[in-house]
């Protein structure tokens, strides 16, 4: 994983192609119940969180992968008063939804516990919103937990690692038939979508399966360096036939956009805008 000073990212979701970060500093390297745990601060990208072997953050990037699966969903919504976020164990989507007023109550919902507790040692930017008294922590398993919970949630957003060990089931459709039951009428759902570039095969399948069970599916996506061919995209599902997700319904103000790195009302509408291979590879 680190060799020569230079921690280099292969995996097999992404064959063929390599992401390589300037190694400063090995912060921290463990086993947790779950998976292998890496942090590292970077020589250009700040402290960099890896779980097994793939990078989940960099300090530098990370916002334009947060802001965006938080406020397109939370802004699509007329009045999203209660949130559950899967996963996301490192803060950042917690961050970025305790932005909205409308929020009364977000629950984060994350299995590994060292997550949490490395993010608040490492990633303090992102880790700390945990302190804010609307957010309740559980740690735990998402699917179960809303097998538990229904009809309970506006929002829930799914920021989980890639389709392999404990994370492959947020991939399936039992995980989207479970967020449909644990939505009030007229919720809507965002989850980490892979990338366009490398994962229609993936993709596809999910989108046109959402389309049986909720009212409106739609894809969308962000541009990230440090993420496999610099993209990362979002399935956004509502119960609700009048949702628009194109057209945020509410808009950040000033003060609220001077807080924001990478959103704006304009970059929501144009996240949707998918070149023509996707287009037909992804959605026809
Ligand atoms: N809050 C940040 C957690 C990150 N969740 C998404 C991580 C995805 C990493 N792999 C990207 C591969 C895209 N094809």
């Amino acid at each position: 994983m680190i060799k020569d000073g230079w921690f280099m990212e292969k995996g097999e979701l992404w064959p063929g192609q390599a992401m390589c970060l300037e190694v400063e500093e090995v912060l921290e390297q463990c086993s947790s119940k779950y998976q292998e745990i890496l942090v590292f601060k970077s020589k250009t990208y700040g402290n960099v969180f890896v779980l097994d072997g793939v990078i989940q953050c960099t300090e530098r990037d990370e916002f334009a992968y947060q802001e965006m699966i938080s406020h397109l969903p939370l802004y699509s919504h007329p009045n999203p008063e209660k949130v559950l976020i899967v996963g996301g164990g490192d803060g950042g989507v917690l961050r970025e939804v305790l932005k909205h007023s409308p929020v009364k109550k977000v629950v984060q919902c994350e299995l590994d516990e060292m997550v949490v507790e490395l993010s608040k040692k490492y990633l303090p930017n992102m880790s700390s919103a945990y302190s804010d008294e609307r957010c309740e922590l559980v740690i735990g398993d998402g699917l179960e937990f809303m097998k538990r919970h229904k009809s309970e949630f506006d929002v829930i957003v799914t920021d989980s690692s890639d389709p392999v060990g404990p994370a492959k089931r947020l991939f399936e459709m039992p995980y989207y038939e479970a967020m449909h039951t644990c939505l009030k009428p007229g919720g809507l759902i965002c989850t980490q979508g892979e990338c366009m570039w490398l994962h229609a095969n993936l993709i596809q399948p999910l989108v046109w399966s959402c389309r049986r069970i909720y009212a409106v599916v739609e894809y969308a996506y962000t541009s990230i360096p440090t993420y496999p061919s610099g993209q990362i995209g979002f399935i956004l599902c509502s119960k609700n036939p009048e949702t628009k997700f194109r057209e945020p319904l509410r808009k950040p103000s000033e003060k609220e956009l001077a807080d924001l790195k990478y959103y704006n009302s304009e970059i929501h509408s144009a996240a949707f805008v998918l070149p023509n291979f996707a287009r037909r590879s992804l959605l026809s």
